[in-house]
């Protein structure tokens, strides 16, 4: 049996290393979005992640550090986070990870050389070089049609590059529709902020406007921890009677992306939000009052996560997806990816990267791969033990589904 699990674990581990990934939710964007795709030493080193670990260990008056420019910014996080201090974090061991797998010399601590590698590199060739090193079939972006320099990119018409395909992000329309009504005034619809008379059809209209502008996988849009419905808001009226008909009608999934506070501290910009426990009745309601309706869900909060993966076990009309931000560390993502394991056997989807520099794909699916193989070696090695041995066809077919296969199955279905 010993030598029977020492090459489970082998099977294991190659298939989860050859595995093409579908990252299900990133930042990214392709190249013909120009410099919305952010790649390179300077940037990597400034992901909001690193900014809020440093600015509790410097002093600084926030409005000094972001007066700094981006190599300034990257200086003092290198000097804080790497010098003065060891980069043990999951977000500095990233970095490190990004700089390895790219073949410098980590231990040189040589910054000067990590920036004149990526000078010599065109954004092109680093998109390809980034997509195989971290075994990428494709990413799906984020895209914001009320994002200034996006929107202009879209409406003059996008050169699509199959391996980045694109979301339609909601959270302009659903968390600021006070503000954002007006943009969509603006280009011809007619909508009021009471959303009176024909403005909910409008709504409608803009919605497959853009979704046949995109081609979105699907929409999506994340919520606070106190995210009701149905409510008498502007949010629940437009999810109800806008973003669930159009939807289903289009088949564009509805991503939920549930319990992030935004802007706890409001002078750390992106790097401000924190996490708070939602609750899991509102996805149940939605599932349950909606079962021609499909829903991706991810929640913030480590609270939430047992009861999600039960609730998915209500409803096959709900898809699970990623170990999201703040659970994105090793011990969050085994102990999430087991539990869901245990309960919903191989029909979720473990993690997403959410990256959004390209490097840190790198990284985030380097540490995610490993982790994920040595739970699911686990759990084959348990039903082993009774005399089940999966095959590495079978291990082929459930990485196969883990990493993508799952995810299409529930958009296309
Ligand atoms: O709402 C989101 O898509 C979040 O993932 C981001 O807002 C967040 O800043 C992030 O990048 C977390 O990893
Ligand atoms: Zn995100």
């Amino acid at each position: 049996m010993m030598q029977d699990l020492a090459m489970l674990k082998r099977e294991v581990e190659k298939a989860v290393e050859e595995v093409k990934i579908t990252d299900v939710h990133t930042h990214l964007f392709s190249p013909a979005f120009g410099e919305l795709l952010l790649w390179g030493f300077d940037e990597l080193v400034n992901y909001h992640y690193l900014i809020a670990e440093t600015m509790r260990r410097q002093d600084m008056p926030y409005e000094r550090f972001w007066a700094l420019d981006k190599k300034e910014k990257c200086d003092l996080i290198w000097r804080t986070l790497f010098v003065e201090n060891s980069p043990i974090s999951e977000a500095c061991r990233g970095v490190l990870t990004v700089l390895q797998k790219l073949g410098l010399d980590v231990g040189a601590r040589d910054v000067a050389a990590y920036r004149d590698y990526y000078a010599g590199l065109s954004v092109g060739e680093f998109v390809d070089k980034a997509f195989a090193l971290a075994n990428l079939d494709c990413v799906i972006m984020t895209n914001d049609p009320f994002h200034e320099k996006e929107r202009a990119v879209w409406l003059g018409g996008v050169d699509k590059d199959p391996r980045f395909l694109a979301a339609l992000r909601l959270d302009g329309l659903l968390m600021s529709w006070a503000d954002n009504y007006k943009v969509l005034q603006a280009d011809g619809y007619e909508v009021d902020e009471g959303l009176s008379g024909k403005a909910l059809a409008e709504v409608r209209r803009f919605l497959v406007d853009w979704i046949r502008r995109m081609d979105p996988v699907y929409m999506a849009v994340s919520l606070p921890p106190t995210f009701q419905f149905p409510e008498e808001s502007a949010r629940g009226k437009l999810i109800r009677e806008a973003v669930l008909p159009v939807s289903r009608e289009m088949n564009k999934p509805f991503a939920m992306m549930i319990g992030v506070k935004k802007r706890v501290n409001p002078g750390l910009g992106d790097a401000g939000d924190s996490t708070g426990k939602a609750a899991i009745e509102v996805v149940e309601r939605l599932c349950a009052d909606y079962p021609e309706n499909k829903f991706l869900v991810t929640m913030l909060s480590r609270e939430n996560q047992h009861e999600l993966a039960v609730a998915a076990r209500k409803f096959r009309n709900l898809h699970v997806f990623g170990c999201w931000w703040f659970l994105n560390n090793p011990s969050l993502i085994e102990e999430i990816t087991r539990m869901r394991c245990e309960l919903l056997g191989l029909g979720f989807t473990p993690q997403h990267s959410d990256a959004r520099i390209l490097d840190q794909v790198i990284y985030k699916w380097e540490h995610s791969r490993k982790i994920i193989a040595a739970v699911l070696f686990d759990k084959y090695a348990d039903i082993a033990r009774t005399g089940w041995m999966v095959t590495p066809e079978e291990i082929k077919r459930d990485v196969a589904n883990l990493f993508g296969g799952n995810f299409w199955a529930f958009i296309e279905r």
